[in-house]
């Protein structure tokens, strides 16, 4: 991992603590990453955007704001990435998923909270994340209780505004949504003061579309079985999507696409096809948490697939690029993103659906439910996929962990007795 400490200084970041932080996160990436055997030579492109995390990419967004494009930064797959392209903006997702930054936040907020929160908390209240830094505005939104009444004390940090968003999905609460993407167009519009008209709409929904096709391509081609990508590199490269310029990151994808499609067809695969193939369901794993990746794939198993907002309940979904006027096209990205099925929303089955919709297409042979510790919409879920698996024959098994390296060992057992079952 390289250093700048010169645009770190720029940045208001707390220089000192910060530098020496990346050293943890290189060496963590050798374990993890580095490691494996038979990796695709394409895999490159994404190790250096770790590599650069801290220099590279930040340096790039940094100089585009000063060029005049401003960063929004966002927590949730919920807010349209799509409006903030189309007004000549940069969205990157902050969430949090390292440890490192959870004792800031306790120091303020209660302990008993979702640890991305949390960590994501932590970052800004310790100055210590360069994307945190960066942005010019944090649009966060009304999904769970710990997210949402977050936002009113980092509001003090840096200016954050809450989206709305439903909790149900009937007629009514689909205009409500409309209305706030409507709202949420004309703050990114007086941030970039830039009005986004319809051609610069259409733009920006071409531009996202790309990407989440790109990474919809990856995903069936890792379905393949032998696997020729493991899962945890298809978990680094869900996670990069959130903060790579997004018309790179899509032609980088499809040139890894490519070579796995030859590695498919002349049989080089990461693991035999006798290697049992484990889905992962459940809540969002943000940069760097690959805790739960690297305990399945080192306990002999491999992650076919990630039911999750860093996952597939990102891109998943599509919006129809056919419209005539503005208005269709706000009303076609609402549909699109009304299509989430986050566990905040209540009734929430048509997940379950899509859990087995996934199971089955990516040929895995047991489920793995991860639930971030006091996540209550997703653990109490957990119940009705425990059920719907069961009723099917499904082997299942519910996770609930945090960041802290104290439970691998407990749940390196859990694992492998759930493999014995496969
Ligand atoms: S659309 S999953 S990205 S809200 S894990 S912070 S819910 S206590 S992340 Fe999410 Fe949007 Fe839903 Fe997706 Fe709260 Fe749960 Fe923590 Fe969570």
């Amino acid at each position: 991992v390289h250093s700048d400490p010169e645009l770190w200084e720029k940045l208001g970041m707390d220089v000192a603590r910060f530098s020496g932080m990346p050293a943890m996160l290189t060496n963590a990436y050798k374990n993890i990453f580095l490691s494996q055997h038979n990796r695709p030579s394409k895999m490159a492109y994404f190790d250096d955007m770790v590599a650069n995390i801290h220099t590279g990419r930040i340096r790039e967004i940094y100089d585009a704001k000063q060029g005049g494009k401003p960063v929004v930064g966002t927590f949730c797959v919920y807010v349209p990435e799509e409006l903030v392209v189309a007004a000549g903006g940069i969205c990157i997702g902050l969430c949090g998923g390292a440890q490192g930054s959870i004792a800031d936040a306790e120091k303020i907020l209660p302990r008993n909270i979702c640890p991305m929160v949390k960590s994501a908390f932590g970052f800004k209240v310790g100055k210590i994340c360069p994307y945190f830094q960066v942005v010019d505005l944090v649009y966060g939104e009304t999904t769970c209780d710990a997210k949402k009444k977050t936002w009113e004390l980092l509001d003090r940090y840096v200016p954050t505004h809450v989206m709305e968003i439903p909790q149900m999905k009937r007629e009514r609460d689909k205009r409500l949504w409309l209305d706030e993407v409507k709202d949420f167009k004309a703050a990114v519009e007086r941030i970039t003061d830039t009005v986004a008209d319809f051609d610069a709409v259409s733009a920006g929904i071409k531009t996202i579309n790309a990407k989440r096709f790109a990474l919809q391509r990856l995903n069936s081609l890792r379905h393949h079985n032998p696997s020729p990508i493991s899962g945890r590199d298809m978990l680094l490269i869900e996670q990069i999507a959130f903060y790579d310029e997004p018309v790179r990151f899509a032609q980088k994808v499809h040139e890894l696409c490519d070579e796995l499609e030859q590695r498919i067809s002349s049989g080089d695969a990461v693991a035999p096809t006798s290697t049992p193939r484990i889905m992962v369901s459940g809540t969002p794993m943000a940069l760097p948490n690959w805790k739960l990746h690297y305990i399945i794939e080192s306990a002999g198993a491999i992650v076919v697939n990630e039911e999750s907002c860093i996952g597939t309940r990102y891109y998943k979904d599509l919006i129809d690029e056919g419209s005539t006027d503005l208005d269709q096209q706000l009303e076609r990205l609402t549909e699109r993103y009304m299509k989430i099925d986050c566990s905040c929303f209540t009734p929430n089955d048509d997940r379950m659906a899509q859990v087995l919709k996934e199971y089955e297409a990516s040929g895995a042979e047991g489920i793995i439910d991860y639930c971030l510790q006091f996540c209550h919409t997703y653990n109490i879920e957990a119940v009705k996929l425990r059920e719907m698996c069961e009723a099917r024959g499904i082997p299942f098994m519910s996770i609930e962990t945090d960041y802290s390296p104290d439970d691998m060992g407990q749940l390196q057992t859990r694992v492998e007795a759930f493999l014995e079952q496969i």
